[in-house]
């Protein structure tokens, strides 16, 4: 755009190309976007007209302590896969098409219970320290909140997400909703260990939830002193039971499983406990016949939220948007291709963009009618970039489950519907 078409505040002038051109102009219903709904230009409800909820006051201040989303939006709702046995080992996923911005609402943070989810008193909670430790502690948790406290933005995302097989889901929650991003307030995991005094000897800390399946996790001494932290709140509000109320432990960056719920017990030891989840689970079988153990990192990893599975587009101005996310750090490009990989241009990045956190990308499209692929393509700020399934399957095989990080397709059809690329049409 030349300097002459722009305002002294840089902001483009009236006179710019129309986004959603003539269709949108006063007759609604232009907007053929799968949520947007025609809205007839004689509807009672509609400008010029005062609609029905100017006509009296609304409801009393506090007729609803706790809020909850408008009634409307009844249907944003976390994912329970249906095909799968919801016993009490079992998942949801977060709605990601349906979202905005980074943050995922507390509500619709994905859960991954082992042994279901304990309703635990705060009050009769403890979290014991002991093994190779100057100090053994028992903590309440009135003790662990004096400790001195921090906030960070982080991503938690399970590595089973999506499992090698399972990428024939309609909707990106269907396919990488085990991600999911907030804003953690606790005390750094290093200023609780460094109270009970470390030996020198120390080398993994082994956590145990007070959850049916007291499921453990050896965590590295490196990571435990470092940017881990043990968590009591989740966005403001305190930890909701299904994220671990009332004490988390939060490994910014590691595979969910490593973020221990309802944490009652951190073991300090030379050697990990090799417990199920590092043996039986968590373990990639690779093609050689080993496997590979102990794969903490969630590598670089993106998808296309909108325009994504089972939504449909209108021709001409389509805004492409998703997410991206790396364990090793900040988002440093995201590429996006509207023609299957031939070509890609690098979206904008969603200030700020911040480690270890959910990062948004943009990208302004206009779409032609032709049916295409579109896709997106994360590089993190240790130059590492997203693979093709294919050259992820080239070095890992087949029998592999966790850290499939695989770019993801969306085929546009004719008619603008939006499917699963990796599902033949
Ligand atoms: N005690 C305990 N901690 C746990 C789990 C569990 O079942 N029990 N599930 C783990 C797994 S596999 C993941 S991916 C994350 C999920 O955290 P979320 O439910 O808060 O999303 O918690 C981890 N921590
Ligand atoms: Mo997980």
């Amino acid at each position: 755009m030349s300097d002459a078409r722009k305002d002294r505040a840089g902001l483009a002038s009236p006179h710019r190309r129309r986004l959603l051109g003539q269709g949108a102009a006063l007759v609604g219903g232009a907007l053929a976007g799968s949520t947007a709904r025609a809205v007839a230009a004689d509807d009672a409800n509609a400008p010029p007209s005062i609609p029905d909820w100017m006509r009296a006051p609304g409801a009393d201040v506090g007729s609803e302590p706790y809020g909850t989303p408008s009634r409307y939006e009844r249907r944003l709702i976390r994912n329970i896969p249906k095909n799968l046995p919801q016993y009490i080992s079992a998942s949801s996923r977060t709605p990601l098409q349906d979202l905005d911005g980074i943050i995922t609402p507390n509500g619709l943070f994905y859960e991954r219970h082992h042994g279901g989810i304990p309703e635990i008193d705060p009050s009769q909670h403890r979290l014991m320290i002991h093994g190779l430790v100057e100090t053994p502690l028992i903590l309440s948790m009135d003790e662990i909140r004096r400790f001195p406290s921090e906030s960070q933005i982080y991503f938690l995302e399970c590595s089973g997400n999506p499992g090698f097989e399972a990428m024939s889901g309609r909707t990106a929650s269907d396919l990488v909703g085990l991600v999911s991003c907030s804003e953690w307030t606790g005390v750094r995991l290093r200023t609780v260990l460094e109270e009970a005094g470390l030996k020198s000897e120390a080398r993994w800390v082994v956590a145990e939830g007070a959850d049916a399946a007291a499921m453990t996790r050896s965590l590295p001494i490196a990571k435990c002193l470092d940017d881990a932290m043990l968590v009591y709140s989740q966005n403001g509000e305190r930890l909701r039971p299904q994220q671990g109320y009332p004490l988390r432990v939060l490994l910014p960056g590691y595979e969910g499983n490593m973020s221990v719920k309802w944490l009652r017990r951190l073991n300090v030891t030379a050697e990990p406990a090799y417990s199920r989840e590092e043996t039986s689970k968590y373990t990639d079988l690779m093609p050689d016949g080993t496997a590979r153990q102990f794969t903490f990192v969630m590598e670089a990893k993106s998808i296309i939220t909108r325009p994504s599975g089972t939504q449909r587009i209108a021709r001409g101005f389509n805004e492409i948007t998703g997410l991206a996310w790396s364990g090793h750090g900040r988002i440093r490009t995201v590429e996006v291709s509207v023609d299957d990989g031939r070509s890609w241009t690098e979206a904008q990045l969603q200030a700020p963009v911040l480690t270890r956190a959910l990062t948004r990308f943009r990208l302004p499209w206009t779409w032609d009618g032709t049916p295409t692929t579109i896709l997106s393509r994360a590089t993190d700020e240790t130059g590492y970039v997203q693979p093709y399934f294919a050259d992820l399957t080239a070095i890992r095989g087949t029998k592999s489950f966790y850290h499939n990080n695989a770019i993801i397709p969306w085929r546009i059809a004719a008619s603008g519907e939006v499917t699963n690329g990796f599902v033949k049409a």
